[in-house]
């Protein structure tokens, strides 16, 4: 058993938990400028002033009060605006990836450096720049880039000035953008992903209770300018480039039910309809499956859709399926079933799983059904762009940090992954999420590391920001070095 020759190895970041320099060289301010740190218990907000000039905050899930405008204010901390320095850094970290022996490293294009409010007549050149120096820089190692062109970082402009991506108007801007990606790194960049986790949008009762169902008909609204976007960047990428590879990129994870009841597992199947096949069936097949009617129906969604619209979808059918693993979740009709956390994974506690620091399940059985399972569905190439264990690391005095949990869950994963590729399954690449520390997503925390790269940041943004190869550094770099043979 063993992967495939030319198996992609590597790693993934995205441009706003990394790059910092969040206000230099002409940048825009996105949304993820204005979220605060937080912690596993203590939530990110989004900080504004309100018309009225009276400072405020938000969680993060949580519409900002009408006519509010985002803000940076004194008083917080906003751990984006340094991330990890990849920006002044990318060279030394690049250096370290190839050390890895990584094959392929996915990163974000931050929307605001190349668009600073999104509605310019002409792209700004310092970020166009920036991103072709950080290709050429992969190039020199034989790091093949695969770029998410949308990696949860809107321009503010285009959400407060706009309305986000409620206003249809975003399609435009964004097939814009991506052509302007597109035409500039013709040659140097040939795999894109075109939303990051397209469907999370769809996931927002998970976390919010009371969420009102006027919440549900948005994102169901919004993904539907999004699955337009996308196919019109798919389209413009091959009249472009034929070369080009532009694949979906989902929230993946299975969803088992808890118990055989018939009950648990109609309401599985219903979830993964819900939160997954929802979208990869749209932008894999170019239009809306057969219970689209149905998830409509539920929450008495009504959507607008323009003459031109289902033509696109057709005409821009992605080549390949991508997605992040870090759990699964049980669907269970019992009310009082316990919870369980994920990364946008919802649901009963599956008592066969044991759960990371931050109470995500660790499932790498899961991922090599959830593989057969997307395999089985579409016959598309396979990527899973984002896995890995966040977990709180020591950094000893001789600067070596110890992390066999990161290994061994690696290690499982990746058995997983040969198991599933063994079963047939046309997997193409994995890249470990967060292959070296940055600024989680959910909490904000830099504690919650990821990396085989340890980052010398802490999270009152304290630290000298030195990179520190991981026990798991060396580990990564046996198993690319053997093709996933040696894993131990
Ligand atoms: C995914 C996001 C990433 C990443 C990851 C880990 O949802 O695409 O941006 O952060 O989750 O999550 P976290 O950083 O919250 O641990």
């Amino acid at each position: 058993m063993s992967f495939p020759k030319n198996f992609l190895w590597g790693g993934a970041t995205a441009a706003n938990q990394c790059e910092g320099a969040w206000d230099i060289q002409g940048k825009g301010m996105t949304v993820s400028d204005v979220n605060t740190g937080g912690t596993v218990n203590e939530p990110r907000f989004t900080t504004y002033v309100t018309k009225e000039g009276m400072p405020g905050k938000a969680t993060m899930f949580e519409p900002i009060p009408e006519g509010s405008k985002r803000a940076v204010l004194d008083g917080y901390y906003y751990p984006y605006h340094d991330g990890i320095d990849f920006y002044h850094r990318y060279k030394e970290d690049i250096a370290l990836f190839a050390q890895m022996g990584f094959k392929i490293f996915r990163m974000s294009i931050s929307w605001a450096r190349i668009f600073p409010k999104g509605i310019e007549a002409q792209p700004d050149r310092n970020g166009l720049t920036f991103y072709r120096h950080v290709f050429e820089e992969l190039k020199k190692y034989h790091i093949e880039p695969l770029v998410t062109i949308f990696h949860y970082d809107l321009p503010v402009y285009l959400e407060e000035e706009m309305g986000g991506w409620l206003n249809r108007e975003l399609i435009d801007c964004y097939e814009k953008y991506a052509r302007v990606l597109f035409e500039e790194y013709k040659g140097l960049v040939k795999y894109w992903l075109t939303f990051n986790e397209i469907n999370s949008a769809l996931m927002i009762p998970a976390f919010m209770p009371d969420c009102p169902p006027s919440r549900v008909r948005d994102a169901l609204q919004i993904l539907h300018h999004q699955f337009v976007a996308s196919a019109r960047a798919v389209r413009a990428a091959h009249e472009i480039d034929l070369s080009m590879q532009v694949g979906a990129m989902l929230a993946g994870g299975c969803t088992y039910p808890l118990t055989c009841d018939p009950q648990d597992v109609l309401l599985a199947q219903k979830q993964q309809q819900d939160d997954f096949y929802y979208c990869s069936d749209t932008m894999v097949r170019g239009e809306y499956p057969y219970f689209a009617q149905r998830l409509w129906k539920e929450w008495d969604a009504h959507i607008e859709m323009a003459e031109q619209d289902p033509a696109d979808l057709k005409q821009g059918t992605v080549d390949m399926i991508t997605f992040s693993y870090y759990s699964s979740s049980c669907a269970s009709a019992d009310p009082n079933a316990q919870r369980s956390r994920g990364n946008f994974t919802r649901g009963a506690k599956n008592p066969y799983l044991r759960c990371s620091e931050w109470g995500w399940s660790i499932d790498p059985k899961g991922l090599q059904y959830f593989l057969n399972e997307i395999y089985a569905r579409y016959q598309l190439p396979v990527m899973v762009v984002e896995n890995g264990l966040g977990a709180a690391d020591t950094l000893e005095e001789d600067h070596t940090i110890h992390d066999p949990y990161r290994i061994a869950y690696t290690r499982e994963h990746i058995k997983a992954m040969e198991q599933a590729v063994a079963d047939g399954v046309d997997l193409r690449a994995y890249t470990y999420w967060g292959c070296i520390d940055l600024v989680s997503a959910s909490t904000g925390e830099m504690k919650k590391r990821y990396g085989f790269i340890y980052v010398d940041k802490n999270d009152d943004g304290s630290g000298s920001f030195e990179r520190y190869k991981k026990d798991s550094f060396y580990w990564y770099k046996k198993v690319i070095g053997s093709n996933g043979d040696d894993l131990d």
